[in-house]
């Protein structure tokens, strides 16, 4: 049984879920290889316009294998160069929405930042626990988390490993929206639907504006924001989109 499934609810619309729900969900290197590569694929895939990442509806993901990790030395660590396993998520320019039920604990909370939007169910809770097996976050935890809710509530979640709750990682700005754990799964798939009926290009260019500008200077930001926005002026769904609006009927974008 794969470690990670591709399923397709429609054409557009591509929900990769993790499936190891006897180790609930932790990121081996099997499962982290099989994630890349589903990543790669789609954000090359001309058909996939919007992705949902899920671990189901028990639990998004417990983090790192601890099994996989407990003797390995530096080197090995080293030499796995797990950075390339994440990059293809973290540069994907399609849109990456979140559904999140239990525990998105290390890795998993990490992985969950990874995306662009963040649907968690109620019972959902988010930790970086790292430092209470004697290590820290590996995958972005320090960066990500700090860059979401601030320094001083990033620094109480990594150095105690407590994790918080659904409703307060709303509060924190860590994620989008908390909804009934049974409406999780559906609800990512309204907003993923919702984005579908937006211009495919323009939805790729705010990706790209917010995620570069983020760490750049406001004035290279606002610079990056407006070469893209001008950029959009190039496309057909610009024109179909402001036309549609003031003949007063819906647009039919096409992605070009
Ligand atoms: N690694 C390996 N196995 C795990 C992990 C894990 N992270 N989490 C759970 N399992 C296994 C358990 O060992 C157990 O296996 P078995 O049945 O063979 O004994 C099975 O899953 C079920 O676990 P529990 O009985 O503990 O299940 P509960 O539902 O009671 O609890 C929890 C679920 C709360 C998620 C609990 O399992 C837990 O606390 N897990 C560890 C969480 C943790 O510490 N995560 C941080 C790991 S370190 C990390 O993520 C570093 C990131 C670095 C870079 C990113 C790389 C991906």
């Amino acid at each position: 049984m794969s470690e990670v499934l591709l399923e397709r609810p429609d054409a557009r619309v591509a929900v990769i879920r993790l499936n190891r729900p006897e180790a609930r969900n932790a990121l081996n290197m099997a499962t982290r290889q099989a994630l890349a590569e589903r990543f790669a694929e789609l954000g090359e895939d001309e058909v996939t316009r919007r992705i949902i990442l899920t671990g189901g509806d028990k639990i998004f993901a417990a983090g790192a294998d601890l099994r996989d990790m407990v003797e390995r030395t530096p080197v090995e660590m080293f030499v796995r160069r797990s950075e390339r396993l994440w990059k293809p998520i973290a540069d994907c320019p399609k849109p990456v929405i979140a559904a999140v039920n239990g525990y998105a604990l290390g890795g998993g909370c990490e992985l969950a930042m990874h995306c662009d939007i963040i649907v968690a169910g109620e019972g959902a809770s988010f930790g970086q626990p790292e430092v209470r097996v004697g290590i820290m976050p590996g995958a972005g935890g320090t960066q990500r988390l700090v860059r979401a809710i601030g320094k001083f509530r990033a620094m109480k979640i990594l150095m105690t490993g407590e994790p918080v709750s659904a409703r307060d990682a709303l509060a924190m700005g860590l994620v989008s929206e908390v909804v009934a754990d049974a409406e999780v799964f559906e609800r990512a798939l309204v907003i993923a639907q919702t984005i579908a009926k937006m211009p495919p290009l323009a939805v790729m260019q705010i990706k790209e504006a917010v995620l570069a500008g983020e760490d750049s200077s406001l004035e290279a930001g606002l610079m990056l924001e407006r070469k893209a926005f001008q950029l959009l002026f190039a496309t057909a769904d610009q024109k179909e989109g402001m036309r549609a609006f003031l003949e007063k009927r819906k647009p039919e974008f096409e992605g070009r």
